[in-house]
């Protein structure tokens, strides 16, 4: 049997040069594997009886299930489980619980915190084949859906019935909605459409133990009680695996326009932002920044062409709404004044489809950018709106040559900080230089070391950085609640 080993590989679209990146034991010193019992030919057997011919062994279809989508963390899952049906998936817990066999629930693999994949040898429960549409009511709304659809899918379906997904991220067209939900993922249009606290109306989940929690509600308002399905929204697989969702879906703007523009400092981004949310009021749907180091990379690693002047920093800023001429002279006004003051030194208008997504690629695209650069060490914080760049500079001077990248973006409007670092090899030295410091920092800030990601395997021993005590031992309590014999994701979210 393997034990767990932490990868990270220097990459690029073009090139995958493998490269051990380090074991689980010198990252995470102390990391031992659970008492769980280790899957014998009988489980196999057993598994086969319940989802015939979905059962995978075979190490080569294993091996994109063992490591994720970083290239940061590697299990030695031996099993990986396909069920279709929330019957399946009880079936499959039902008798790991009994076993003891430990289970890491795996959507579309997209996660950055290591939480989506083994760190061991835990059974993978793959939502893959659970991706039916259930129903759609065009009256209000209301989607429900298995948790393995893959969100560019449903987007596209609702789409055609004049409606949108009230989440999108770069990682579309393969994260599965049961994974966004399970990360409580943030994407691009938290500042419109809220988060998904607030449009995600039911859940069905499988428990620990097989129980089928049906909480799969399709009402806005129902005040029964505790609001269950809540503890399911983020809680990155650790209490029970979520096999469909019901979803509060909105119509679809008729009209969009996105402006890239150019600031001189940090500053004008924040003026521009204020600008932005008092004369645009409720057409803005994304504010968006980066730095002229990530618009560096898109340009150098995927070609991408930046259409103004280089500026230090760049906004990209999207409206939405009903009536494209209220849209646009509301708009025009907005520009003519951050040029007038200039807190914009550039910028340009997109209102056609392709522009609107080349620019749209300048932001969504730096995470794969970076992955061109070799190792990379990414940090998704919640950060005060003044605060947010004084890390990135800190840092930057903290680094020095130590690093070849020290690059932060993110979803200003949201207050959510990216900051990634480039080695050219995984160093354990810059690791040490730069955590706990980045968490500390953020801490002490009154921040908030994850802001979207979520804490997964990577970050979990930090929580009470973010988390009062009394609040992680409540959560230590509801872990012990749901899944007494921890088989849940284990090692992920609550300290290891
Ligand atoms: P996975 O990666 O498979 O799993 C993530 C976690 O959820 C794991 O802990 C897993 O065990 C658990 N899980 C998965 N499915 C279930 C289920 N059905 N029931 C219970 N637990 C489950 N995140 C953001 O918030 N905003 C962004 O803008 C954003 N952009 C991204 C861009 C790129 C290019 C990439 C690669 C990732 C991005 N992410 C972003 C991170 C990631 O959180 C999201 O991609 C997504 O929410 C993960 O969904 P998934 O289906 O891939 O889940
Ligand atoms: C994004 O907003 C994603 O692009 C990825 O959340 C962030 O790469 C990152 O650090
Ligand atoms: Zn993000």
């Amino acid at each position: 049997m393997w034990s767990a080993r932490l990868w990270r590989y220097l990459q690029c679209s073009m090139k995958v040069t493998s490269e051990r990146y380090c074991t689980s034991s010198a990252r995470y010193p102390g990391m031992k594997r659970g008492n769980f019992s280790k899957v014998t030919e009988d489980d196999i057997k057993a598994f086969e009886s319940l989802i015939p011919s979905r059962v995978v062994t075979d190490p080569q279809e294993i091996a994109p299930h063992n490591v994720d989508w970083l290239k940061m963390v590697r299990g030695s899952s031996q099993v990986l489980l396909k069920p279709k049906t929330t019957k399946e998936v009880s079936d499959i817990l039902t008798y790991c619980n009994s076993r003891r066999l430990a289970v890491v629930p795996q959507g579309g693999n997209t996660g950055l915190v290591g939480g989506s994949v083994p760190v061991f040898d835990e059974i993978i429960v793959s939502t893959s084949l659970m991706n039916q549409v259930l129903s759609f009511d065009d009256v209000s709304g209301i989607l429900i859906c298995q948790a393995g659809c893959i969100l560019e899918h449903l987007d596209n379906m609702m789409e055609d019935r004049g409606f949108i997904i009230p989440l999108d991220l770069g990682a579309k067209g393969s994260c599965h909605i049961g994974g966004n939900i399970a990360t409580n993922a943030g994407g691009l249009r938290l500042l419109r459409y809220g988060s998904l606290h607030g449009s995600v109306l039911g859940l069905e989940v499988v428990l620990s133990d097989g129980t089928i929690l049906d909480c799969l509600s399709s009402l806005q308002k129902n005040n029964t009680g505790y609001d269950v399905k809540q503890l399911f929204i983020g809680s990155e697989g650790t209490l029970g695996i979520i096999t469909a969702a019901s979803i509060l879906v909105p119509s679809r703007p008729k009209a969009v326009n996105v402006a890239f523009l150019g600031c001189e400092s940090f500053s004008d981004v924040l003026k521009t932002y204020q600008l932005a949310r008092s004369m645009l009021g409720e057409i803005l749907s994304a504010f968006e920044f980066l730095d002229d180091f990530s618009m560096n990379l898109v340009e150098m690693q995927l070609g991408l062409h930046n259409p103004i002047s280089k500026q230090p920093f760049y906004v990209l800023l999207e409206t939405s709404g009903s009536n494209s001429t209220h849209d646009e002279q509301k708009l025009d006004v907005f520009l003519e004044k951050v040029m007038a003051q200039n807190t914009a030194q550039d910028g340009t208008l997109a209102t056609d489809l392709s522009k609107i997504r080349a620019v749209w690629d300048l932001r969504e695209r730096i995470a794969e950018a970076l992955m061109c650069c070799g190792a990379v060490y990414k940090y998704d914080l919640s950060l005060p709106l003044p605060k947010m760049y004084e890390l990135v500079r800190h840092m930057r001077e903290k680094l020095g040559d130590k690093v070849t990248n020290v690059v932060g973006y993110g979803h200003l409007g949201d207050g959510n900080l990216h900051l990634n670092f480039t080695t050219n090899h995984y160093s354990d030295e810059v690791l040490n230089l730069i955590e706990p410091c980045v968490y500390e920092w953020t801490a002490n800030h009154r921040g908030s070391i994850s802001a979207e990601h979520g804490l997964g395997l990577k970050k979990a021993n930090y929580i009470h950085l973010s988390q009062s005590s009394s609040s992680v031992s409540l959560m230590k309590g509801i872990k012990q609640l749901l899944d007494p014999k921890g088989i849940l994701n284990p090692y992920k979210v609550l300290p290891h």
